[in-house]
């Protein structure tokens, strides 16, 4: 299934950013390059890490696993092993993985002459965990402020950091952030909706066409985005969803100490009200 007779015609040669030739092929339906060498490297260093700190742990419960961050005493500085440096080093590991995929993303899409759409897009998505765990923590003045790797641990987190805020849903940028997933989700429904529509009628109608997609927006809405528009609003409303949410925890803290409501206190502070 996955070697289809076309796709021998897509394994052009070139297109890589490092190491010319050398890594330049593919190991069964996978492209493999410089970079998935550096993604193999750090994901399998980095998951021996994670398995190696739940070994030292107290559980084996997949649940309660935890990896903490160091203590904040430790400041920015690097900790003993045991005393957070495993998250240290898995947080390196991350990283290097999460880059090294988005390169070899640009090395298939150099290969193949498309554009560089998707690594943009997945570079939203590293920008987030960078922005919680590197630039958050740089700016608060500690790697303790990082978030733990644990599956409850890291919902504990979230909660305890929201509540020390008091009311999260009073952040603005989390305010904007959450509009734009409700919205992407809006549009992908629509979207999804209007496609399988007009190419899976009915038995027995014939399969439509971009005038049926158009039309039915028109005669719904008096508006129709058009079949490249709609692609371009899902992928803005997406990467600004993750946006706005690397803007509101990074704005938690070194910007904002205290609790979100009272933030919305310059409305009530205009002079305007005499
Ligand atoms: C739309 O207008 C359009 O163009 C024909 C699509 O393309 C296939 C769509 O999927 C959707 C959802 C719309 C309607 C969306 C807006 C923002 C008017």
């Amino acid at each position: 299934m996955s070697m289809l007779s076309f796709e021998r015609k897509y394994r052009v040669r070139g297109g890589t950013l490092i190491g010319g030739d050398l890594f330049d092929f593919w190991i069964g339906p996978f492209y493999v390059g410089f970079f998935g060498v550096t993604s193999a490297f750090f994901a399998t260093l980095g998951t021996l890490l994670i398995i190696y700190g739940a070994a030292i742990g107290p559980t084996w419960n997949i649940w309660q696993i935890n990896i903490a961050p160091p203590d904040l005493s430790y400041g920015l500085g690097f900790a003993p092993l045991k005393e957070g440096g495993l998250w240290q080093f898995i947080t390196i590991c991350a990283i290097g993985a999460f880059v090294s995929w988005a390169l070899r993303e640009v090395e298939i899409a150099r290969k193949l002459g498309i554009g560089l759409h998707i690594p943009f897009a997945f570079a939203f998505a590293i920008l987030a965990y960078v922005t919680l765990v590197v630039i958050r923590p740089i700016l608060l003045g500690a790697w303790g402020h990082g978030f733990p790797y644990g599956i409850l641990s890291h919902l504990d987190w979230v909660s305890n950091v929201g509540y020390q805020f008091l009311h999260f849903h009073y952040n603005p940028a989390h305010m904007i952030a959450i509009t734009f997933f409700f919205t992407t989700a809006l549009a992908l429904s629509l979207h999804g909706g209007l496609i399988l529509s007009c190419t899976n009628p009915a038995k027995g109608q014939p399969v439509k066409t971009a005038e049926h997609e158009n039309t039915f927006f028109r005669d719904d809405i008096g508006y129709s985005i058009g079949a490249l528009g709609i692609h371009r609003l899902g992928l803005f409303l997406a990467l600004a969803a993750v946006f706005f949410s690397a803007v509101c925890i990074v704005i938690s803290g070194p910007f904002w100490t205290r609790g979100w409501p009272e933030w919305w206190n310059w409305w009530l502070n205009m002079p305007i009200w005499g």
